[in-house]
């Protein structure tokens, strides 16, 4: 019986805990042990209004974390999933306190009481949230400058060994501070560094961009491209989104007398309001063009900014809108469900591999900083780990290619990302196949890229970095065409080639999680087919099999 990577690493996390027992080593791996099979824990770190609060609120689908200047958003404050709504406190020198969470209709106000913000090292935070119960989230203090007290903590918390295991990176435009920061974090010495592969950038507050105009969100899709494309921007995240979060945000929490004042607002004629958007100032002062009084304008402002406003009230004009057909416009043009979409398919749903890999890098970071007579030993046993597990390889390969390490033509790094997971880690995703492809399809497809990656291996011309890259790649295959071999019957998933026992976790392009709806492979009727995945001539793309050195 073939043992599982979370158990390989869980036994010798406890082997390791063991040998450190009794130093403050040894309470790091057990804090790690612990979480091995929690839900990710996802940060979300940026500069000082970003809007990372915003986008919290966002994804959990209420207002729970501080979007002002209050001094909640001064300490990193943890969300997980839990039955109901309740907020603890955790000081340096005294025991957990449990906080006032109110909420007044709108959103939830917490209470630190008398606490003094810079005793508090967290707060912890448990919510009914569907998406919590995908990945934990870590909102963390804004980064002004890295002497800052509130950035160092979040510095601070950021750099602790395996505090996170993923981060989403917050930015409006890109500042240096923000390539420091993304440069120092991947630097970092310390396990829980960041690689392309677990850190996600997002082109924050996107209806901003360009000053607000009503194309700003495309032209802040274009900004975002420009980032993804950008070298060094690459090698330090995953990709880059635009999102606006505060669109996404009020989707989720609009309440009907919001909707009536926006409708209020629509019924007077285009002509009396257009004078009113053309500023935040001119949105909020006394008039007699509508009938909303200027404090509910200042609410609605607050919550759609002007170019949810006007957004808001054009199509509220074009017909009958109702709140949710609204709310829907918000959230498509938000870029939330991309986000979500990505969240899941790059951190979820590698939780498992992205866990083990930050759990190895762990006990290095722990033996190479307390060597202890028993450190040599654990360091080869993590060598061993590493060289027998194909998900961890792949992982490491993913971020070569991210990083520019592996010489190949530009359209073959795409293949291989996308082989690799990059774009989700099902098998029909890995293929660039939809994911209902019959059997046949699936299998051929497979057959195709093994025959590829094999000559790719073989072809003595190329770089070596890009040969050893496809020898990756043929073994990737060779998982796959065993996954598919060996996938039941519908209605059940296919196991992607990773470790641990769990099932691939379900996918779905937008909105929240999905709890139960599997991805399957149509496999023909009769259990018993043999076919071998290498049986048929290969198919791949033109343009995708020549194995070309970089010019
Ligand atoms: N127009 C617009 N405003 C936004 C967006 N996201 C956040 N904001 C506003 O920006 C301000 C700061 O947002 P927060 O979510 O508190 O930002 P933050 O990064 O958590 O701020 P700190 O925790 O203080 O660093 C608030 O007034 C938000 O309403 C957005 O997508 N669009
Ligand atoms: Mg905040």
């Amino acid at each position: 019986m073939t043992v599982s990577l979370a158990a390989r690493v869980r036994s010798l996390l406890n082997d390791a805990a063991q040998a450190y027992q009794g130093r403050q080593s040894g309470r790091v791996l057990n804090d790690v042990a612990r979480h091995l099979d929690g839900p990710l824990r996802v940060a979300i770190a940026g500069r000082v209004k970003a809007g990372k609060s915003t986008l919290l609120n966002a994804l959990v689908g209420t207002r729970i974390a501080a979007t002002d200047a209050g001094e909640c958003t001064r300490i990193v404050t943890w969300y997980f999933r839990g039955p109901q709504p309740r907020a603890t406190a955790f000081p340096h020198a005294t025991r957990p306190i449990g906080l006032a969470l109110d909420h007044d209709g709108s959103r939830y106000t917490l209470d630190l009481g008398t606490l003094d913000v810079e005793t508090v090292d967290r707060i912890e935070v448990a919510l009914p949230s569907e998406w919590l119960g995908q990945m934990t989230l870590v909102d963390t203090p804004g980064m002004g400058s890295l002497t800052e007290s509130a950035g160092r903590r979040t510095q601070d918390f950021l750099g602790e060994t395996a505090s996170v295991d993923a981060v989403l990176y917050l930015m409006r435009h890109l500042h240096s501070t923000d390539i420091d920061f993304l440069d120092a974090f991947n630097d970092s010495s310390d396990a829980a560094d960041s690689s392309p592969v677990n850190a996600v950038g997002v082109l924050s507050r996107a209806d901003e961009v360009g000053g607000g105009e009503e194309d700003a969100i495309t032209h802040a899709g274009k900004v975002a491209a420009g980032y993804r494309a950008d070298s060094r921007i690459r090698s330090l995240v995953h990709t880059v989104l635009p999102v606006a979060g505060l669109l996404a945000e009020t989707a989720a929490t609009m309440s009907d007398k919001d909707f009536a004042d926006l409708r209020a607002i629509a019924s007077a004629s285009e002509g009396a309001t257009m004078p009113l958007l053309l500023s935040a100032g001119r949105f909020v002062s006394p008039t007699r063009a509508v009938t909303v009084d200027p404090e509910s304008r200042q609410r609605l402002l607050s919550m759609l900014g002007l170019y949810g406003l006007r957004l808001s009230l054009d199509f509220m004009r074009s017909g009958n809108v109702d709140r949710a057909r609204l709310c829907t416009l918000l959230r498509e043009r938000s870029g939330l469900s991309e986000l979500r979409h990505l969240l899941l398919t790059q951190f979820a749903q590698r939780r498992d591999v992205l866990k083990a890999d930050g759990a190895l890098r762990v006990i290095e970071s722990v033996t190479r900083n307390d060597p202890i007579p028993a450190a040599p030993r654990l360091r080869q046993a993590v060598e061993r780990v590493r060289a027998g597990a194909h998900e961890l390889t792949e992982l490491r390969l993913l971020t070569e290619l991210r990083t520019g390490s592996v010489q190949a033509p530009t359209e073959q790094i795409a293949v291989m990302e996308r082989l690799l997971g990059g774009q989700g880690t099902s098998v029909a995703d890995r293929l660039n196949l939809r994911p209902d492809a019959p059997f046949e399809t699936v299998n051929a497809a497979i057959t195709g890229m093994h025959g590829h990656w094999r000559r790719v291996a073989q072809n003595q011309l190329i770089d070596p970095s890009f040969s050893r890259a496809a020898q990756v790649l043929q073994r990737t295959c060779e998982g796959l065409a065993a996954t598919v071999r060996s996938a039941p019957q519908r209605p059940q998933p296919p196991q992607p080639p990773q470790g641990g026992n769990r099932q691939a976790p379900p996918q779905r392009r937008q909105g929240p999680p999905p709890v139960d709806k599997t991805e399957t492979i149509r496999k023909p009727p009769s259990p018993e087919d043999k076919t071998t995945a290498f049986q048929r001539p290969t198919n791949i793309p033109r343009g995708q099999g020549n194995g070309r050195p970089r010019d």
